[in-house]
């Protein structure tokens, strides 16, 4: 029997517990969260540091507990699994210095064991950071019990679901949607046997000890990082990307955006600052209302057109990246896309944005034209097929049949889906976006 103790929680005194997470009976495995613990800064759950069967819980709901208290009798059962590790520090200390490596089974090797004490609690912190003991085994889960206790009971990793709620704050809807989104990015069975093809099978990831070349420091990634990179990767792997180059000649459009932010031409715009975003996001509204596969998504075999332009734009913000969604953009003028644009951006910043204002996007932009750059290849924003990256403009000497003139030109990288869109639609898509740009007229036509 091995009593499972409160490890170092570090400068937390007399944190009630919040949850009990097991019952009498249960079997659990090594690291296992056993209770949810929260002080005003944070929630911790405090993992088991052995395997094996629940024989007691010694603290109840409300309970103040501090480090090296007993709070759960686990007898273990780590001698008779077949792949067990032997945690029991009744048993079995480490050897100073060496590994722990007796079990029942000879062909058994374990991992060195540590104590109880050394065991890390989880912690889910509002602040984001703790100081002292703590600071290395930070898990940012900023959730309530109930939505920890969803999250347990659908299976889903509460540090892969991207919180909306307040300062990232996971709610019960963002777990059911990452449940749901799990469930559709499953493969579909196909209906005939797949005779050919193969998984991806590559080299493991290289394990290098950086140290040995000179100093280093390791920063865990921000949530926002974790989820957002994982989706990339997925959309990165799943989908054959291609990227087309164009540039786009905004020289009126810069005048007159210019013009117009130096003197408002009436009240109800004074303030709205137009930016070239709200320009671009109009013209691909447009661009997508004549070329319908590109505000599309793929199900399975068939193609989901959709009838309204809700636009995407990437938001660099201090945690990562987000895409705040600009609905119904084909029923908003510029200046409205640009205040609206400007809003969700700074809602974005500050992590404050909703789940509604990040869902149902048709088509992403991404520009970079603020910061720099001549071109680069945005990856698709699935269920999308299509997406758009913009670049600063450039002023460059331009022939026009008959010289060379100063036009400012902005670079566009469009990437597109390969199983929904060919080469020829894609350049298409892109001649018209340059062509509206170069005269935003056109939308009028
Ligand atoms: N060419 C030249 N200048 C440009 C430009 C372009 N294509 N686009 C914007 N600018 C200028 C603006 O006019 C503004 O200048 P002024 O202050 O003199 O008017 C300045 O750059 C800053 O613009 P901005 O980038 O802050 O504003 P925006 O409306 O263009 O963009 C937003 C808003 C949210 C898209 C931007 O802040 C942002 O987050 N961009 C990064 C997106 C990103 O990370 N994409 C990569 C995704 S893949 O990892």
């Amino acid at each position: 029997m091995k009593k499972i103790l409160v490890p170092d929680i570090g400068d937390f005194k007399d944190v009630p517990v919040i949850e009990v997470l097991v019952a009498v009976g249960d079997t659990v495995k090594k690291d296992q969260s056993l209770i949810s613990v929260e002080s005003d800064k944070a929630t911790m759950e405090v993992p088991s540091s052995a395997p094996g069967v629940v024989r007691a819980i010694l603290v109840k709901l409300g309970d103040k507990v501090n480090t090296g208290d007993a709070i759960v009798e686990v007898e273990d059962t780590a001698v008779t699994a077949p792949s067990a590790v032997d945690a029991s520090a009744d048993k079995t200390e480490p050897a100073p210095g060496g590994p722990a490596l007796a079990t029942s089974s000879p062909a058994v090797v374990t991992a060195p064991v540590p104590t109880t004490a050394e065991v890390p609690p989880r912690v889910a912190s509002d602040a984001g950071y703790l100081s002292g003991t703590l600071e290395h085994t930070l898990v940012k889960i900023n959730a309530s019990p109930s939505v920890r206790k969803l999250a347990r009971e659908l299976g889903a990793e509460l540090d892969k679901v991207v919180g909306t709620g307040n300062a990232g704050r996971v709610t019960h809807e963002d777990v059911k949607r990452f449940i749901r989104s799990a469930l559709a990015a499953r493969p579909v069975k196909s209906a005939a046997p797949v005779a050919v093809g193969k998984g991806i099978d590559l080299l493991p990831w290289p394990n290098v000890d950086f140290s040995k070349y000179g100093s280093i420091e390791r920063q865990a990634l921000s949530r926002i990082k974790k989820i957002s990179g994982a989706n990339l990767h997925r959309n990165w792997v799943l989908i054959p990307h291609v990227t087309n180059h164009d540039e786009a000649d905004v020289t009126d459009l810069e005048a007159f955006r210019v013009a117009h932010n130096a003197r408002p031409v009436s009240r109800s715009e004074e303030g709205a600052k137009l930016t070239l975003l709200a320009f671009v996001i109009k013209a691909c509204v447009d661009a997508l209302r004549r070329f319908p596969t590109f505000n599309a998504s793929l199900d399975g075999e068939e193609l989901v057109l959709k009838k309204y332009f809700h636009i995407g734009f990437a938001a660099d913000t201090p945690n990562g990246l987000v895409v705040p969604v600009v609905r119904d953009a084909d029923q908003k003028g510029i200046v409205e896309i640009a205040s609206e644009c400007s809003r969700l951006a700074a809602l974005a910043r500050e992590g404050k944005l909703s789940p509604a204002e990040m869902q149902g996007g048709c088509f992403s932009v991404s520009s970079l034209g603020g910061i720099g750059g001549t071109n680069f290849t945005p990856i698709i924003n699935a269920p999308e097929v299509a997406i758009l990256g913009v670049c600063k403009t450039v002023m460059k000497p331009v022939w026009n049949g008959s010289e060379f003139t100063p036009r400012l030109m902005m670079p566009l990288s469009l990437s597109w889906d390969h199983r929904v869109i060919d080469g020829a639609l894609a350049a298409r898509f892109l001649t018209h976006l340059t062509t509206t740009l170069a005269d935003m007229r056109r939308t009028l036509l």
